[in-house]
């Protein structure tokens, strides 16, 4: 294991991992632009190149997740998420850093649609087919990191992230959830296996209503123990457009 620069610390899915990756053996130095309830935690934005090639510094690998979740205004978009994206495969580089674990999205190829035949599983590497300006950051964080493989020989491994949640809220959910604990487990087989390269992988539990395939993530020793099913008596069908929409494309609501 190693030391391992996680930006965006403050966020949802950075909480989950500062609960969970130490006990894995991981030494974790923070970094977000918001408070992160951690003495040490350095506060700085992922667009300033100085300040996270100084993170950078003396770790082994790094875990993106800084940035906006969702969609907005392009200039936001592509201030923060592209910027940033940009300033941490840069700032790895001139640092030395040998890995980048980036969170990438589901919304990367949210426009793809749902298999007709729920036996047949979508392949972790889907050609972009973004639904938001948030979907194209995702494809322009991922074709960073494959120009850094290609160019920089970073092992680059970007998680397409499914529904990230305490628990699933709606039936889309229930086929797309990745549960905290195999968040935990994603993002330490991907910091772990040896030599991965450039990849995509998706982010989800082992959900019995699942369609993205879990081969990529078993390739690099990710084997998932949650399944969506047993919140499936809790969770009802909510707003018709969005239940149809999940069923339509990968991106569910944000197709919209
Ligand atoms: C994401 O990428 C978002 O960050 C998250 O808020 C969810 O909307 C998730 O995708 C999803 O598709 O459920």
């Amino acid at each position: 294991m190693g030391r391992v620069l996680v930006t965006g610390a403050a966020g949802r899915i950075g909480r989950m991992l500062r609960e969970r990756l130490p006990g894995e053996g991981h030494e974790l130095r923070l970094l977000d632009v918001e408070p992160v309830d951690e003495p040490d935690a350095i506060r700085a934005s992922v667009t300033d190149l100085d300040a996270v090639t100084a993170a950078c510094e003396g770790v082994d690998a790094v875990v993106h997740l800084g940035g906006i979740s969702g969609e907005a205004e392009w200039v936001r978009i592509r201030d923060t998420n592209v910027e940033g994206t940009y300033c941490v495969f840069e700032a790895a580089r001139r640092a030395g850093v040998r890995r980048v674990v980036f969170a990438s999205s589901n919304h990367a190829v949210g426009f793809t649609h749902q298999p007709d035949d729920p036996d047949l599983e979508m392949p972790d590497d889907l050609g972009a087919r973004p639904d938001t300006f948030y979907g194209v950051s995702k494809v322009l964080g991922e074709a960073l990191g494959s120009l850094y493989h290609d160019r920089h020989g970073l092992d680059v491994v970007c998680l397409r992230i499914g529904t990230c949640f305490d628990a699933p809220f709606d039936l889309r959910g229930l086929s797309t959830w990745l549960s905290p604990d195999d968040c935990a487990r994603l993002v330490h087989a991907a910091l772990t296996c040896p030599k991965p390269g450039f990849r995509t992988v998706w982010g989800i539990s082992r959900n019995t209503r699942r369609v993205w395939s879990l081969d990529g993530g078993a390739a690099i020793g990710y084997h998932p123990q949650d399944d969506a099913e047993r919140f499936a008596d809790v969770v009802t069908a909510g707003d018709p457009a969005h239940d149809d929409a999940g069923r339509r494309y990968v991106g569910g609501a944000f197709t919209l």
